[in-house]
């Protein structure tokens, strides 16, 4: 028709390794919403995909960091621990990021939907769940569910990959139980003040942080096995919140400056919990390697064999 060429607001660099054709791509449901991007889910060759891309009244820094984001998950490879990069639409058209598609959603929430009943030890579970668990989760789905994301880590650090937001809301859970470690590739604003606030689930983002990064805006991949620790509690404990009596980050620090850390969750067994207690060093160098947690883990899952 007479209609006129679709403006392109940007131009990318054809990268014909990972460029699939636009038509491929059948778009459906948004998945999900985050500050600057949208994830929507799609079907390309009759298989499941999640498409990230910028949302409306996006910035130019939105669009540069999505680029970085594709641009980090091409170099640091594939894993089985991951959400691995599919390919891209980048040219005539908005950019479009193609990755793997986890169906059963974050790892907070599935462990939260599906807690055993009758926990009324912890506080948050003291309410049963309105229906019954779908997937019956015991603790040694528990110790694997710790083993994978420990893998997934171990691969990223190796390929010297610092996360910065390692939680259970960013671990996504795929088919048969396989977790995937989610928002690897984020550039992150840590000067910015966002990071102190509460997320869209009104959890506070610095629960996570190492001490070093909550003084000194300090990340390496030990302060990503700090988070490593958190999530565990969070998964022993099937997604409740961390330290739920903490309210700012000033008060974070100073309970862990005087040494202080959370008890052992109640279904939690005391070589998990001397694990947890290992990742939170306050001095970081204390605090064990990915590799090593993982032969930590080896050992734990072939004694419960
Ligand atoms: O917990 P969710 O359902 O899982 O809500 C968030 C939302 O999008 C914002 O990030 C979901 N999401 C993100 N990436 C994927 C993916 N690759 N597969 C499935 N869901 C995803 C996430």
């Amino acid at each position: 028709g007479n209609e006129p060429a679709p403006f392109n607001e940007y131009e990318f660099p054809l990268d014909s390794n990972w460029e699939l054709p636009r038509s491929h791509l059948v778009l459906g449901a948004t998945l999900g919403e985050g500050a600057f991007g949208r994830v929507v889910m799609a079907e390309v060759n009759n298989a499941i995909v999640a498409v990230k891309m910028v949302k409306e009244g996006h910035t130019d820094d939105d669009i540069a960091s999505l680029v970085r984001e594709m641009e980090v998950m091409k170099i640091i490879g594939r894993h089985i621990n991951i959400i691995n990069l599919l390919g891209c639409c980048s040219q005539n058209g908005p950019l479009y990021v193609i990755v793997e598609y986890a169906p059963h959603g974050n790892l907070k929430d599935f462990l939260y939907k599906n807690r055993p009943f009758g926990r009324d030890q912890d506080r948050d579970c003291s309410q049963p769940p309105p229906s019954p668990p779908a997937h019956v989760i015991t603790e040694k789905d528990l110790i694997k569910f710790a083993h994978q994301i420990a893998r997934g880590m171990d691969y990223l650090a190796s390929r010297r990959c610092i996360h910065r937001d390692l939680a259970a809301r960013n671990v996504l859970v795929s088919d048969d139980y396989v977790l995937k470690i989610a928002d690897f590739g984020l550039a992150r604003d840590i000067q910015s003040t966002e990071y102190y606030r509460k997320n869209t689930n009104g959890r506070l983002p610095i629960k996570w942080m190492a001490p070093e990064s909550l003084q000194e805006k300090f990340y390496d991949s030990k302060s990503d096995v700090w988070s490593y620790g958190i999530l565990l509690w969070e998964i022993m404990t099937y997604g409740q919140q961390p330290y739920p009596t903490i309210m700012s980050a000033e008060e974070l620090y100073t309970y862990l400056m005087s040494g202080q850390r959370m008890e052992k969750p109640a279904k939690c067994s005391m070589n998990i919990y001397i694990l947890m207690r290992q990742c939170w060093h306050f001095n970081a160098d204390d605090r064990p390697p990915f590799t090593e947690i993982v032969e930590y883990m080896d050992k734990l899952l072939q004694t419960k064999e």
